[in-house]
């Protein structure tokens, strides 16, 4: 017999990664997506209609959705990924992001228990490293005292404590993967990581002059999606329930970043000035394409106060020494210098094919 998934967030960047690891691993996979005026499935359209596959409507802010959804579908794992999960967001919508984050988790399980599955039904928690936050030690490990520093990792950490409370108090297989920042080219467009790698391959074929950014000197622990959500897997597959940091354990400034995307866009960058005064200068041009506006010497990235947080978390990085010795998990498949490759790589072919492929099209009058 296969064995059933129970996916939330199915439709974000690790949701549809992980679909194709267990669909891989020969899963039956149930994912919740939620209404909307536009069906937003662009990750997870190549997975629709393939056998084993199946989505449902469902919020994690109605209890009655996910009690009924957990009692037809029977689950043997869930996935618990859906989150409002952007933490500039959550100074917006503070009490949304509570509700989704946080009551969230408590509702998937409470929906466990009212369909009696807590013996059998094991539940991983996508926690954050966010909940180091103001952080009290670097690096960080599942030792290091949690300092949440925004209502979205304050959020995130009354589902960490219930998934830890709930596993106590009745038993149950539940467990939190501690995650630091993981990116791909499913990346959503306004996490700093797709931001720039966007606007390079946008600056370098001449649609976009500049790009702002907030905070350069932030250090984030970057790794690549794809290998993270087999280690969600892993959790599960591990004997006890336990927590597990997931990390590179190297870590880079929000400048690095952008620097590398540049490079590999054809844009050599060199940085002047400080605080909301520094600007990315063009050093060298190695492009040559007539649509192009910039030129060496321009200003390409500027600072805008505009992506400044009223608090903002400024230095993680995660040990993985647990989940690399117990999952026997290497937190190193895919290197920073391969992951800012490949995303660059993916958004300039994606600019080219939605730009100038519709531009031709309609010079030569194809599209009208
Ligand atoms: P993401 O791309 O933003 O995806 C979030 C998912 O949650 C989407 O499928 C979204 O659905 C769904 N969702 C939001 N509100 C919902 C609601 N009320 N009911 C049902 N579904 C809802 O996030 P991600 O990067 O894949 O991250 C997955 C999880 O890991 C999140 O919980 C995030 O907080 C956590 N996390 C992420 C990272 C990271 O670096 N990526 C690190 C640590 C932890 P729509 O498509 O309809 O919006
Ligand atoms: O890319 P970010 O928005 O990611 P952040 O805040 O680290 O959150 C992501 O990772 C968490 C894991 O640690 C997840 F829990 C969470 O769900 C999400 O996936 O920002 C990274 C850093 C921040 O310090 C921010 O201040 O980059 C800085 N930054 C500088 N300029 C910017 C920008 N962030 C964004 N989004 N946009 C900017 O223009």
């Amino acid at each position: 017999m296969a064995k059933i998934a129970l996916i939330t967030g199915v439709t974000g960047q690790d949701g549809s990664y992980l679909s194709e690891f267990l669909l891989g691993k020969g899963y039956e996979v149930h994912g919740i997506i939620r209404r909307s005026s536009v069906d937003y499935r662009e990750r997870i359209a190549h997975l629709e209609g393939t056998p084993h596959f199946h989505l449902h409507y469902a919020d994690m802010s109605d209890s009655m959705s996910l009690v009924k959804l957990v009692g037809k579908v029977q689950p043997d794992e869930i996935y618990n990924l859906a989150a409002q999960s952007h933490v500039q967001v959550s100074f917006d919508a503070p009490e949304f992001t509570a509700d989704v984050d946080a009551v969230g988790v408590l509702r998937i399980l409470e929906a466990v228990r009212t369909n009696h599955l807590e013996k059998t039904c094991k539940i991983y928690q996508a926690s954050t490293s966010e909940l180091y936050g103001k952080v009290e030690e670097v690096p960080q490990s599942e030792t290091t005292p949690f300092h949440p520093y925004s209502p979205y990792a304050v959020a995130k950490l009354y589902g960490y404590w219930i998934i830890k409370e709930y596993r106590e108090a009745y038993d149950m297989f539940c467990c939190s993967g501690i995650l630091f920042n993981h990116e791909s080219e499913r990346r959503g467009e306004t996490f700093v990581t797709r931001k720039i790698t966007l606007a390079a391959a946008r600056i370098a074929q001449g649609l976009q002059e500049c790009l702002y950014l907030g905070n350069l000197d932030s250090l984030r622990d970057w790794g690549y999606a794809k290998d993270y959500v087999e280690c969600m897997w892993l959790i599960l597959q591990h004997p006890t329930p336990e927590d597990f940091v997931i990390a590179t354990g190297v870590q880079h400034t929000v400048r690095e970043f952008a620097t590398l995307a540049f490079h590999h866009a054809g844009i050599e960058l060199r940085w002047e000035g400080k605080g909301v005064d520094e600007k990315g200068i063009v050093e060298e041009l190695r492009i040559k394409n007539e649509k192009l506006k910039i030129k060496e010497g321009d200003v390409v990235v500027r600072v805008s106060p505009d992506f400044y947080r009223p608090t903002d978390v400024v230095n993680l990085l995660g040990d993985p020494s647990k989940a690399k010795r117990e999952l026997g998990w290497n937190p190193q498949s895919t290197s920073f210098e391969e992951l800012v490759e490949l995303m660059v790589k993916h958004d300039m072919q994606k600019v080219t094919r939605e730009h100038f492929n519709a531009a031709e099209y309609l010079e030569k009058g194809i599209v009208k």
